[in-house]
């Protein structure tokens, strides 16, 4: 992200009579905070927003009640297909915009920010930075350069996003520009301990009976450095558990001394399965998912595979091992 760039989407923003804003498909609170966080940010400079994200009906998570601004989204099918000005969060590939995509390639103007390094390349302003610890920190740069006093509505969205991409501060993105950030953003009013509990502390029992069929299930791969395990619809739907409710379940795997990388392979409707990885550190994931079309951060990343969990992980003991992949 170059100083000219960040000064030219400020210009294009604060110019902007309305602006269209979209994050990525089953946002978190990274992707929902930072575009809440810029919008209310313009809507208090008179500018008119919508938000918008590609689920369709647009189900969200719990804890985006916790976030002001519910009310600037409108479901994907509501958003304007040719938008003047459009920006996007946190979204690494033009794909994560799913239905939003054809606004996205009409938008005269599309403003991407994003902090994945395994970031594709579009938009006509890019504000990318991958040694970025979060998309909100992002937002804030562009905030202060298009100037006004930050609201609390702005500061309480983007602390969320900063605070969950951080994993609460611990990640090796945390710099001493991202707690002199979250320290200015605790400033405002907002119930910061509230805030966690709802992301850290609201389990319900049956998710917690999930991560325990989960976890009984772990295993090892040594000569990989891997723990993997994984769950089915049948146990989703026998938990009575949504998946994007088993976000979490990942930060526990990846706990595990033995290994350098944690994978948790979750089915999807479709059959498919999504895997999320992790590593403490020995191995570039954004590398590893790039490798089956997936994507995200050097210890932190996604893909998904199109065969069962032996198959998923066969394959991907390969890649983590340097080893050419089988079809
Ligand atoms: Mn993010």
């Amino acid at each position: 992200m170059t100083p000219e760039d960040l000064s030219r989407a400020a210009d294009v923003l604060r110019d902007a009579d309305g602006v269209a804003m979209a994050c990525h498909v089953n946002p978190d609170a990274d992707a929902l905070g930072s575009m809440l966080g810029l919008a209310h940010h313009l809507v208090a400079r008179g500018t008119e927003v919508v938000c918008s994200f590609p689920n369709n009906p647009p189900n969200l998570p719990r804890w985006a009640d916790m976030l002001p601004g519910l009310e600037l989204l409108v479901s994907p099918n509501r958003f304007p297909r040719s938008p003047a000005v459009m920006v996007t969060c946190d979204c690494a590939s033009f794909d994560r915009l799913g239905m939003l995509e054809p606004s996205a390639t009409a938008a005269k103007e599309l403003i991407w920010i994003d902090h994945h390094r395994s970031n594709d390349g579009s938009g006509t302003i890019r504000l990318v930075d991958p040694d970025a610890s979060s998309t909100c920190e992002l937002v804030a740069r562009l905030i202060d350069e298009i100037g006004g006093e930050m609201t609390r509505e702005s500061a309480l969205c983007l602390y969320a996003g900063l605070v969950t991409d951080t994993g609460r501060f611990q990640y090796e993105a945390v710099t001493s520009q991202t707690l002199r950030l979250a320290s200015r953003l605790r400033e405002h009013d907002f119930d910061h301990a509230r805030l966690s509990q709802v992301f850290y502390e609201d389990n319900g029992a049956a998710y917690l009976r999930l991560v325990g069929r989960a976890l009984s299930r772990l295993q090892e791969v040594p000569e990989a450095e891997l723990v993997w395990t994984y769950l089915t619809q049948a146990d989703l739907a026998e938990a009575g558990v949504g998946p994007g409710d088993t976000d979490d379940l990942i930060d526990v795997l990846r706990t595990a001394r033995e290994a350098d990388v944690a994978a948790l392979l979750k089915q999807q409707r479709d059959g498919r399965f999504k895997v999320s990885v992790r590593s403490r550190g020995g191995h570039d994931l954004a590398v590893a998912a790039a490798a089956f079309g997936g994507g995200g951060h050097r210890l932190a990343a996604g893909y998904t595979s199109e065969h069962g969990p032996a198959g998923t992980i066969e394959r991907l003991v390969q890649v983590l091992r340097g080893l050419p992949v089988s079809s």
